[in-house]
């Protein structure tokens, strides 16, 4: 029996570091290291179970070549060879009449590892593909509004929320999603710190902590600038700080904030007018209020505002200027490594970009090329994107050539023509940095690659190698590897020292004092010429959004999506214990809603609107308000009624940063009737 240090890469705020104990080749436990101190002594409850994922049967065992017809899932086992041999001559044969420009590398963040995430991408570089915009399905638009507003740099510390006296989780289900911060902030709690909740829905993290405010989805940005208009009022605002520190305040308090009285914004979000101005002069009275944000509220159409708007509140009352105070998106800006030695070793500069969350889009309507050939690695599309049936309908395209690399047989797999078997992490050795905390390590695998199973790296070097492109990253190790990464490399700690990078423990790069700004002004932008620029306004606001105002009156329910507390994603639907924890994949609605349809908790109920119908169990509830109807998670179509809750979202933009709008989706529910089984309108 051993013991391996190793480090969590799911797609996790919290990059825990972990003991994985290995007996005979097998994984047989995974605990939290007790020396980091963060994640300290508990891994979640999803990785609790990482033995069963790295040894599920499911796992595929040889690559694939299909048999049958496209998105039927049959296949018949190649040798990597064959495989590697025959993807490489189409690519070529590709590339020889329509150019680099006709393949499309769609590779995400199901690996967190720098080598095992970023050179796939540097692969698909180097070979002067279509480029991936990636990461609107996630967290471009809320990173975007971000940088506009504080700059490319972390956020508060979380560890620093031992000093905070006063916790404010907005748009995030901590409970869920950044398990060891609420371990810190139930800690704070029982110190007498209060811990507030803004949230549409009373999730777990609502129900633990000591105030729910369940603002109405998408007004948010009112009610941070009703905060604002509060403080002001109130002589809370901290004049000096604002001098020294932001800019642009004096026009939005001259221009913005008359606008937003507490009447009006309880009429927006539908609070109530005396609960605003209690949580006002709570939060005003906070020296070192922590605000952590979600990326809840920025999932819809008007979300970068929202996100501005409530990130620039801790420039009001100073508290970025104070330890345990400030607020928290994320924190890998902080981390400055060489990733464009690995992301980016040659290619042109420029290439044609295809968005994220647009792959239905690019799939059938790209011309001059057209997209011909896919690479999909660590991402699911066919059931995470938005307009699920539209990337379907593409990869269902008998002229495209698709190559999957997935531990699993995903649903989007089942489209491949060529389908190859990839390692997990815990069969990887990797160099992480979190983007939730302030650490990075070094991990080495803690079991060989199970089956055929290759890693990312590994797949990329091989297509450059058949490929013939000559960057030496295609050619060196692991070791050499992060050494290019770890050149130069600066934290919001200073200086890296590339001994204590390599040497597989944890090591803490947390700034140190008050938040800095990374804006062109190197102040807290309230007002951002940037955006002025750029066509936007310049001053956070509220609005209505016309088009939601439109499918609002056409459908009497909006969508409310949040993460499953035990799946992530599809990522853990391979290990069987934590499919039957989650549960039925369902969807949520308050009592009135189910009353009002004659449904009843447990019944099959059919969602639908314009785009499509899937199928789902219903739980009635009153964790979330009337005119809502909860989807948690992202369940594939094998676990489902039918469908999956994607193929109801619209691929339309956010305000900033072009990302997913998943709930700016309106709809209907109705019961489900097994005749019509289909998936259809
Ligand atoms: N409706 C709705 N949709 C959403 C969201 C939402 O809130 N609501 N959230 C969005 C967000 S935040 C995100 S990040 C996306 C996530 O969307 P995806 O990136 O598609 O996430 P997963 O479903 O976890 O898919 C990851 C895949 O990678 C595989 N994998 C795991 N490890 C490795 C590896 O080392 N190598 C390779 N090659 N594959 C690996 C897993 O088996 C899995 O099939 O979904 C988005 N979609
Ligand atoms: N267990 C688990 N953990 C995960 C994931 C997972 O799927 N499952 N996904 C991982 C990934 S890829 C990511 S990007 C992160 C995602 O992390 P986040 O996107 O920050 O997810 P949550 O923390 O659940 O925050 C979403 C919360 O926002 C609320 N919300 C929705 N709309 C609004 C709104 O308009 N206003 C406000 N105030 N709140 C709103 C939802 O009800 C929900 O409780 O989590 C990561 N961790
Ligand atoms: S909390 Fe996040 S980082 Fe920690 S073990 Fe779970 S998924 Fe991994
Ligand atoms: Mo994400």
């Amino acid at each position: 029996m051993e013991t391996i240090r190793v480090v969590c890469a799911h797609d996790c705020p919290d990059m825990c570091s972990l003991l994985a104990t290995v007996e005979d080749g097998r994984v047989v436990r995974i605990q939290g290291d007790p020396d980091q101190s963060f994640t300290a002594g508990f891994a979640c409850a999803k990785v609790n179970r990482d033995m069963e994922l790295v040894h599920s049967p499911d796992r595929l065992k040889t690559p694939l070549r299909r048999t049958g017809p496209k998105g039927a899932g049959e296949f018949a086992p190649v040798s990597w060879d064959a495989a590697l041999d025959e993807i490489t001559a189409r690519w070529q044969a590709i590339i020889a009449e329509s150019g680099p420009l006709a393949i499309l590398g769609y590779a995400y963040s199901a690996h967190q590892g720098q080598l095992n995430r970023g050179l796939l991408l540097g692969f698909f570089h180097a070979l002067g593909a279509s480029r991936l915009a990636a990461g609107t399905v996630c967290d471009t638009c809320c990173e975007e509004a971000w940088n506009l507003t504080v700059g490319p740099v972390g956020g508060a510390d979380p560890e620093a929320v031992d000093d905070s006296d006063l916790i404010v989780s907005w748009g995030a289900d901590l409970a869920a999603t950044n398990v060891h911060f609420w371990a810190r902030a139930e800690a704070a709690r029982r110190r007498g710190v209060k811990v507030v909740v803004i949230d549409p829905r009373r999730s777990r993290t609502a129900r633990a902590a000591d105030w729910h405010l369940p603002v109405r989805i998408g007004t948010d940005a009112a009610l941070a600038l009703g905060i604002m208009h509060i403080l002001v009022r109130d002589a809370l605002a901290d004049r000096a700080y604002i001098a020294a520190h932001t800019t642009g305040f004096d026009r939005l308090e001259a221009e913005v904030l008359p606008r937003f009285s507490p009447e009006r914004v309880a009429a927006i979000t539908g609070l109530a007018a005396a609960d605003i101005e209690k949580f006002a002069a709570l939060y005003g009275a906070g020296r070192r209020s922590f605000i952590r944000i979600g990326e809840g509220m920025t999932r819809l159409a008007r979300g970068g505002e929202a996100l501005r708007a409530v990130a620039l509140l801790p420039g009001v009352t100073g508290a970025y200027g104070r330890r345990g105070g400030g607020a928290l998106l994320m924190t890998a800006a902080s981390c400055e490594l060489d990733y464009a030695a690995i992301r980016k070793p040659s290619g042109p500069a420029e290439t044609r970009t295809v968005n994220h969350l647009r792959l239905g889009d690019a799939l059938l309507n790209f011309a001059d090329p057209p997209i011909r050939a896919l690479f999909v690695a660590a991402n699911n599309p066919a059931v995470t994107c938005p307009e699920a049936n539209k990337v379907r309908a593409g990869l269902a395209r008998e002229d495209l050539f698709t190559v999957v690399h997935d531990p699993f047989m995903t649903a989007t797999a089942r489209y491949a023509d060529f389908v190859l078997p990839a390692t997990t992490y815990l069969e990887t050795a990797d160099l992480y940095r979190a983007y939730g905390t302030y650490y990075l390590q070094s991990a080495p695998a803690a079991v060989a690659p199970q089956g055929e199973a290759r890693s990312n790296f590994q797949v990329a070097q091989e297509l450059a190698r058949r490929l013939g492109l000559s960057d030496p990253v295609f050619r060196e190790g692991t070791e050499a590897l992060i050494g290019r990464l770890l050149h130069g490399a600066k934290t919001a700690a200073g200086p890296l020292d590339p001994a204590a990078a390599r040497s597989g423990k944890p090591v803490r790069i947390a700034p140190q004092g008050g938040q800095q700004f990374r804006t062109p002004s190197g102040r807290l932008e309230f007002y951002s010429p940037q955006m002025a620029a750029m066509g936007l306004p310049p001053m956070p606001d509220w609005q209505p959004d016309p088009e939601e105002m439109r499918d609002g009156a056409r459908w009497p329910l909006r969508l409310l999506t949040a993460p499953g507390y035990f799946q992530a994603h599809t990522a853990y639907s391979g290990v069987g214990f934590l499919r039957r924890r989650e549960g039925q994949p369902c969807c949520i609605v308050h009592p009135d809603e189910a009353a009002r349809r004659g449904l009843a908790d447990g019944d099959k109920v059919r969602l639908y609107n314009e785009r499509a119908a899937i199928g789902l169990v219903l739980r009635v509830s009153d964790e979330v308000q009337p005119g809502i109807v909860l989807v948690p998670g992202q369940r594939p179509d094998n676990e489902t009624v039918a469908g999956t809750v994607n193929m109801l979202v619209a691929d339309r933009y956010t305000d900033i940063g072009d990302g997913a709008i998943y709930q700016s989706t309106f709809l209907d529910l109705a019961a489900w009737d097994d005749a019509a089984k289909e998936a259809r309108p």
